[in-house]
């Protein structure tokens, strides 16, 4: 069963359980918190609301489970992405020196950082499972700069209340809450199983976010926007490219 279904499963059982009235007081709970995700009322219901809300009241500082090194995958499973194109192409070609990661709005100081830069911040590794909506998982070591130091280093005010992450890939994108932002196992990863990110797997830059599903690990980023309203960002007002197609905006694991 993929995790998402099993996910629906578990907030069908706990709305069974606690009965419709009681998903009904923890919505307002939830309102009353400003714990309302961004797709809420698009296409999933109080059911997705109360998951998130659950999770961001009990478990805002949890880690994600971190294994040893003897369980790192033989054979990670890279998902196919569509064509990279040319101007990707020619990047890599030259060991991406000229890569950018640009970090934008609600900054007090907004900043156009190199790859090199990017590599220059101190880092940590973490051993994690990814696991796509579709069933499979892998767990390796990622190495990267904590993106809590890039919303530091620009000055990130504080309204801010998500970052939205766009991949130099047209289409690919997502937004996080800020107790995933700034969570200290959410990192910008360069590094992987001791050896440059590899570009299957979204080198040069890949944001990690190991408390989400795969999908929410976004390849070749390039663009970061600090924002208190990620709704405006892409077609269909939930968030992420995701939620844009259907699946949950939050997709905690
Ligand atoms: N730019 C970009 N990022 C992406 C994707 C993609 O196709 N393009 N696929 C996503 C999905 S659906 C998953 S499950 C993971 C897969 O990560 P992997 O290739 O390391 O297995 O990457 C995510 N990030
Ligand atoms: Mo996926």
């Amino acid at each position: 069963m993929s995790e998402i279904s099993r996910r629906k499963l578990i907030t069908g059982g706990i709305a069974v359980a606690a009965g419709a009235s009681a998903v009904a007081v923890a919505v307002k709970l939830a309102q009353r918190h400003g714990l309302i995700p961004p797709d809420a009322g698009v296409f999933y219901g109080p059911g997705e609301t109360l998951t998130y809300a659950a999770q961001r009241l009990l478990n805002r500082h949890a880690m994600a489970r971190e294994f040893s090194r003897d369980q790192i995958s033989a054979n990670p499973f890279a998902n196919e992405v569509d064509p990279l194109g040319d101007e990707f192409k020619h990047l890599q070609a030259a060991n991406f020196v000229d890569w950018k990661v640009t970090v934008d709005g609600m900054a007090a100081r907004p900043t156009t950082f190199s790859l090199a830069e990017i590599k220059s911040f101190p880092t940590n590794s973490q051993i994690t499972m990814i696991g796509c909506e579709e069933g499979w998982t892998y767990i390796a070591e990622w190495t990267g700069v904590p993106l809590s130091y890039i919303l530091d280093r620009v000055g990130a005010l504080p309204q801010v209340r998500y970052v939205v992450y766009r991949s130099f890939q047209h289409g690919w994108w997502e937004s996080i809450d800020m107790a995933d932002a700034l969570h200290p196992q959410t990192v910008l990863a360069t590094g992987m199983n001791g050896s440059e990110l590899p570009v299957p797997f979204g080198g040069p830059v890949r944001l990690r976010v190991p408390r989400q599903l795969g999908y929410k690990s976004i390849k070749y980023i390039n663009h970061l926007t600090l924002t208190d309203n990620p709704k405006p960002f892409g077609k269909g007002g939930t968030g992420g490219s995701a939620s844009d197609a259907g699946y949950a905006w939050y997709a905690g694991i």
